[in-house]
């Protein structure tokens, strides 16, 4: 190998390691509920820890015979009970269809919240609780 080709083979190089170390540090969080009554199943998806501040996260909904329930409006207040107080940001959610939302959250503190949801559409209506136990860790 001639010393012209040798620098971008290491620019190459030192981006790899740093794309895999951006990568490394995150930890997914998958989390099931089944609503207050029944009717739907939710499934909360976080690509990295829920943590103080910013937060997204998808949430994918089915119903009993666990078929995407798609336009549904849902409402989502963070709680966090230890503390009895919620966040002044309301959370963002936006229906991007097949019974997939994305949410859009953020956080005061680390520590135990709740998502407390509301759910509703197609003459349906329900409640769940999300429980993030170790936000922040
Ligand atoms: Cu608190």
């Amino acid at each position: 190998m001639n010393h012209r080709c040798r620098i971008p083979l290491f620019f190459t190089l030192l981006l790899c390691v740093a794309v895999t170390l951006s990568g490394c540090g995150k930890t997914p969080l998958t989390l099931t509920q089944t609503s207050d009554n029944g009717l739907f199943t939710i499934t909360f998806h976080a690509p990295d820890t829920p943590g103080k501040g910013r937060n997204s996260a998808t949430i994918t909904v089915v119903d009993k015979e666990g078929a995407p329930v798609a336009g549904l409006t849902i409402a989502i207040t963070p709680w966090m009970p230890t503390m009895k107080h919620g966040t002044m940001v309301v959370p963002k959610v936006r229906d991007t269809g097949g019974g997939n939302y994305t949410v859009d959250y953020a956080l005061t503190m680390n520590g135990f919240w709740q998502l407390k949801m509301a759910l509703a559409g197609n003459g349906a209506a329900d409640t769940a609780i999300l429980e993030l136990h170790n936000v922040g860790k």
